[in-house]
Order: structure tokens, then sequence, then C-alpha cells
């Protein structure tokens, strides 16, 4: 059994040249980059938000924890890929206006790039108007929300009735996510579905891509 709490603590910590390397060594002992990811990275981003809300960690010390994950997540990335080079569909995806979390959202994106989608990220606090521009821009089929803070979750919906106001909402599906969202609030503002994690996300995806 791979020695998960190293990853854990060392993530915590902030430690980037330490954590890359037991990422890299973790991959040299073929543990499968999805354990690393959810029983090392998500796992010890979990305690981070626990220490965070108990002011155990401070915003600098969280955003050096993220920057570390953001690291590790690109040595996982080419793992984490299927091996899928043409285009099945286009997808905007980025995290709505006010909220500035964004390490989930690129691995959703990443997890959809992998999986053979032409995947256009526009970042954070991005707003509705800019999200629609984008999805006619691109021509995009799908269109991603990501929102971590419960405030921010309203702007969705705005995002939404943006997207119906511009005319081209039978053109896109929406799919929306985030620790805080759930099936019920994408039914209620009118998303076309809601997936908890990057692995769903996927999956919905190609299935209302179909
Ligand atoms: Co913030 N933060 N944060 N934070 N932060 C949370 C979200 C919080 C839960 C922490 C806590 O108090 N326990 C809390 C929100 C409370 C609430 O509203 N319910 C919180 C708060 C309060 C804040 C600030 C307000 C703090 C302050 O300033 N006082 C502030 C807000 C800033 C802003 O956005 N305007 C803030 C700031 C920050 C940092 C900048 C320091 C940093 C973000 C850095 C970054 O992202 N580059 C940060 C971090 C790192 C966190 C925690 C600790 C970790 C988030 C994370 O990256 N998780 C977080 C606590 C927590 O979630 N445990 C917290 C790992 C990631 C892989 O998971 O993002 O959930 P997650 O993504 C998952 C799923 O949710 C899903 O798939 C992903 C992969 O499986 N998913 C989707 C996500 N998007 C999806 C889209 C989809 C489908 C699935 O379809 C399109």
């Amino acid at each position: 059994m791979f020695d998960y709490q190293s990853i854990i603590d060392t993530l915590i910590k902030g430690d980037q040249a330490q954590l890359t390397e037991m990422v890299k060594e973790a991959l040299n002992q073929e543990v499968a980059a999805e354990e690393i990811l959810n029983s090392g990275l998500i796992a010890g981003m979990d305690i981070v938000g626990e220490k965070m809300e108990n002011e155990e960690m401070f915003i600098p010390e969280v955003l050096r924890s993220a920057k570390v994950m953001g690291a590790a997540l690109e040595i996982l990335r080419p793992q984490l890929r299927e091996d899928t080079k043409t285009s099945q569909g286009k997808v905007v995806i980025g995290t709505v206006k006010g909220d500035l979390h964004d390490i989930g959202k690129n691995l959703v994106a990443m997890m959809l790039e992998s999986s053979g989608l032409e995947v256009y990220n526009l970042g954070v606090d991005v707003a509705p108007e800019d999200f629609v521009t984008a999805v006619k821009e691109k021509n995009a089929q799908l269109l991603g929300l990501s929102a971590l803070l419960t405030t921010t979750m309203p702007m969705m919906k705005n995002t939404v009735e943006a997207v119906t106001e511009s005319g081209i909402r039978n053109q896109v599906k929406i799919v929306i996510g985030g620790a805080p969202v759930t099936k019920k609030f994408a039914d209620d503002i009118g998303a076309d579905g809601y997936a908890p994690d990057a692995g769903a996300a996927v999956k919905l995806a190609k299935t209302l891509l179909q």
C-alpha cells in the first residue's frame, strides 16, 4: 500500500520540489494516477479546506498548497490522458464571475480534453457575457461552469440566463459543478446537468453531446 500520507503532508506544507518528486516516485512505483490524485492530492486539499475553516491555515498558505497541487497535476496530466486525438466536440469552461477557485475546474478541463473534446478554458472570474461571446466564437456545443463559493452560485443562474437571452440556448448544453453545487440547483436554474467530480463531468459531457 502506497504511503499517501506523505503526499498529503507535503501538499499541506506546500513544498513543491518535494511533492513533485513524490508524485514522480509514486508513478515510478506504478501507482495509478487516479489513486495519487484521489487518495493523495484531493485528500490533502480537503484537509487544507478544513484547516482554512478552522483558521489553522491562512490565505497565503492555502495559495501555496493550491500552487503545488497545480504543479503535481501537471505531472499526472499525461497519465490521466486517454489516447484520443480527434475532437469529439467543443467545450467552453470557466469559473463564474466573483470566484477565483480554479484547481477543480482545471482538473475537469484536463479530463474533458483527455477524453477527446476540444476545450477552451476561460480561466476564473468569468462574466456571463464573456461566456456567451466564447460559446458563439468557438461554436461550442457544451458550456461548463464552476463555482466553489455559495456566494457565487447565483452567478451560474445569471450565466444560464445570459445564454438564453443571447438566443443560443438551444445550441449549447450547460453543465455545472463545484463543491457547493447540487443536482437540484442545476435543475432549479435550468442547466442541463450537474457533475460532482471530473470523472462524472466527462461521462455527462459525452452523454449530452451524443
Ligand atoms: Co477558498 N474556499 N476561498 N480558496 N478554498 C473554499 C471553497 C471553502 C469551502 C474553504 C472553507 O472555508 N472550508 C470556502 C467556501 C465556503 C462556501 O462558500 N461554501 C472558501 C472561501 C470562504 C474562500 C474565500 C472567501 C476566503 C477569504 O478570502 N476569506 C476566498 C474567496 C476568493 C474568491 O474566489 N473570490 C477563497 C480563496 C481561496 C484561495 C485563492 C486561497 C484558494 C484558491 C486557489 C485556486 O483555486 N487557484 C482557495 C482554496 C484552495 C480553497 C479550498 C481549500 C480547496 C479548493 C480546491 O481546490 N479543492 C476550498 C476547500 C475545499 O474545497 N475543501 C476552499 C480541490 C479540487 C480538486 O476540488 O474544486 O471541489 P474542487 O473540484 C472538484 C469538484 O467540485 C468538481 O470536480 C472537481 C474535481 O473532482 N468540479 C466540477 C469543480 N468544478 C466543476 C465543474 C464541472 C463539474 C465538476 O462542470 C463544469
